[in-house]
């Protein structure tokens, strides 16, 4: 949640916390494409839990499960899972080769991570949806995640300026009102914010748990729909501790290019 100052084990954050600015951590999980075709088969997946606009890392423990799910297979990923520095913090990345078309969901679980600024351990489950070689079926069938977004609108394809629309799963039901949070993966670092409430924009679901918000510019977007879990964990004091449950989805939107 934002809002509130977050530490986040990291000095860095530590500083910005102190500085007055609130920020809200994001699973993530980014592929180095969401199309794939014949002259480009496979793809490079970055797995982190970071600070996607302001460009500031954590370090991630390896996740407790990767995997990916086309025409309803699953299959485990954790296995090719290699250590990496992304925002130079500790984060895990593989290669995946595409052999059928198909409309591939990647999901990351990550292990709880414990966030004493809030009081609560942090669980993002956190996918993106890759689509290959023409295939475009699929893309609205969950994953089968504890909590999980569901795209309404094609996550592929898509053009900067498009309006996203989803619907918020919590144990395979909508969640009415959900409250989701929204950033731009500030990759090249090409933005400033105007104001901290800028870093992560909020939009709220309606009745039915579903939600929509306009992409403005090109880029890897992130909606993180929070819910409280019904149960807790231990804290690394040992103490039981209320979840928090995000349902993150990442899109990449396009930009129109010129003939
Ligand atoms: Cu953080």
């Amino acid at each position: 949640m934002i809002r509130k100052v977050f530490f986040c084990n990291s000095l860095a954050l530590l500083f910005f916390a102190l500085a007055g600015q609130a920020s809200a951590h994001f699973g993530m999980v980014i592929p180095s494409s969401n199309i794939v075709d014949q002259q480009q088969k496979q793809v490079e997946l970055n797995l982190s839990f970071s600070h996607p606009f302001e460009l500031i890392g954590m370090t991630m423990e390896s996740p407790a499960a990767f995997f990916v799910v086309t025409d309803n297979t699953k299959t485990d990923l954790l296995p090719t899972l290699q250590k990496a520095s992304i925002m130079d913090h500790t984060g895990w990345k593989t290669t995946f080769r595409f052999k059928r078309p198909g409309v591939y969901h990647f999901a990351m679980e990550p292990k709880p991570y414990w966030e004493p600024a809030e009081d609560v351990s942090i669980i993002h489950y956190t996918k993106t949806i890759v689509a290959a070689f023409g295939d475009d079926q699929g893309w609205d069938t969950p994953a089968g995640l504890p909590t999980e977004i569901i795209p309404q609108l094609r996550p592929f394809g898509n053009y900067a300026g498009n309006s996203f629309t989803g619907k918020v799963l919590l144990n395979g039901n909508p969640v009415p009102f959900a409250e989701v949070e929204v950033e731009l993966y500030n990759q090249a670092g090409t933005y400033t914010a105007p104001s901290d409430y800028h870093i992560t924009q909020v939009v709220k679901a309606d009745e039915r748990g579903i939600f929509s918000f306009t992409c403005p510019k090109p880029g890897w977007w992130g909606f993180s729909a929070l819910n409280e879990a019904d149960y807790t964990l231990k804290n690394p004091q040992g103490e039981e501790k209320g979840v928090e449950l995000g349902a993150v989805l990442w899109i990449y939107l396009d930009e129109y290019t010129a003939k």
